[in-house]
């Protein structure tokens, strides 16, 4: 995979979070008690700013059939793999043309139609999903693979270990991403967890497993270039395990009070696109390439926010639909 298009990747990324964040007001709308009307972007926004090497550098590999699932903080993961970014800002606004019509907003984007099953609120959740999904491709002789992106606090929830051990025990096409940005919401994470960390506990799970930088996007995508290879050869699940590093609150509305400033000096000292940027300079990319780039991704911006500001909000009844049905029928 060129690394121009890796840096596309992450633009894509980059750019619609930061769209996203600036339209939450800062979070303003989180706080519940004091919703500020001009937010068009509501409830909790976790954006992956300082992550986008993982999204990209994994989903280079991925085919339109292949299956994913995600943690809370998933729109990178979601662009990523294929959906339309113009449908997943009308969701973030709540709107009817949104990928989930207005109903999941950012933690809860689904997009069957590129493979992606979910982002999810319950921190785990995706791991036992995920390996859902492969046991049915599996069964219904598939060629396809599943991927599972997870945050490093969920290493210490009970479906790491279930999923694990289950996609090891089946041979499972799956391949788990731990994306390790240090922090479990306002906690850091190796002081919640005992033992050698994710890639012993994998690889004592029977997984192999293997550690990357998670910003340095050219490694990362070999890494996932091969384990993908070896998974889709039938040899089983694999894990890897990517450090990157979190440039902003655990959603927008934290003020992040409880962390070290120098801890953000540093990830946005070596935050990946600032890497690959360098790194493509140094290979002869011009700046005319990369500017035009970046005209690319925020004219596809400029289009997704005017779709979003653009499609109605649902009608009321709209809000049963697709929910729950009971007998075979929509319950309403
Ligand atoms: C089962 C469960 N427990 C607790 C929470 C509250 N919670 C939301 S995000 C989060 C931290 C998750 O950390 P990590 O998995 O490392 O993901 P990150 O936020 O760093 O991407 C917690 C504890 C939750 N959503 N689900």
């Amino acid at each position: 995979m060129e690394l121009l298009s890796l840096y596309r990747s992450m633009a894509r990324i980059r750019a619609f979070e930061l769209a996203a964040e600036e339209l939450s007001l800062g979070g303003v709308a989180v706080l519940g008690q004091h919703i500020d009307e001009r937010a068009k972007v509501r409830g909790p926004l976790h954006g992956s700013i300082g992550q986008e090497a993982v999204a990209a550098g994994v989903c280079a590999h991925l085919e339109r059939d292949d299956l994913l699932t995600s943690s809370h903080r998933g729109h990178g993961h979601t662009l990523a793999k294929g959906a339309d970014m113009r449908r997943m800002m009308a969701e973030l606004f709540g709107r009817r043309d949104g990928t989930n019509a207005g109903k999941g907003g950012s933690m809860h984007i689904a997009d069957f139609s590129v493979g992606m099953l979910g982002a999810n609120g319950i921190v785990g959740a995706g791991l036992a999903i995920a390996c859902g999904a492969a046991q049915a491709m599996k069964f219904q002789r598939r060629p396809n693979i599943a991927v599972c992106f997870f945050g490093d606090g969920a290493v210490n929830r009970g479906p790491f270990l279930e999923a694990l051990n289950w996609a090891a025990l089946f041979k499972l096409p799956v391949l788990f991403v731990c994306e390790d940005n240090r922090w479990s919401s306002t906690s850091s994470t190796h002081e919640l967890t005992a033992g050698p960390g994710v890639v012993a506990r994998s690889t004592a799970l029977g997984v192999p497993a293997e550690r990357v930088d998670g910003n340095d996007v050219e490694a990362l995508c070999s890494l996932a270039e091969r384990l993908v290879r070896e998974i889709r050869a039938g040899e089983g699940p694999r894990l890897m395990h990517a450090l990157t590093r979190r440039m902003r609150g655990h959603l927008s509305a934290d003020k992040q009070a409880y962390r070290d400033p120098t801890d953000i000096e540093i990830a946005t000292k070596e935050e990946p696109m600032l890497r690959a940027r360098r790194r493509l300079l140094e290979m002869g990319t011009s700046q005319a390439q990369l500017d035009l780039v970046n005209e690319e991704v925020s004219r596809e911006l400029q289009e997704a926010l005017a779709f979003a500001e653009a499609s109605p909000m649902p009608a009321g009844m709209e809000a049963f639909a697709d929910v729950q049905t009971l007998g075979g029928g929509t319950w309403y």
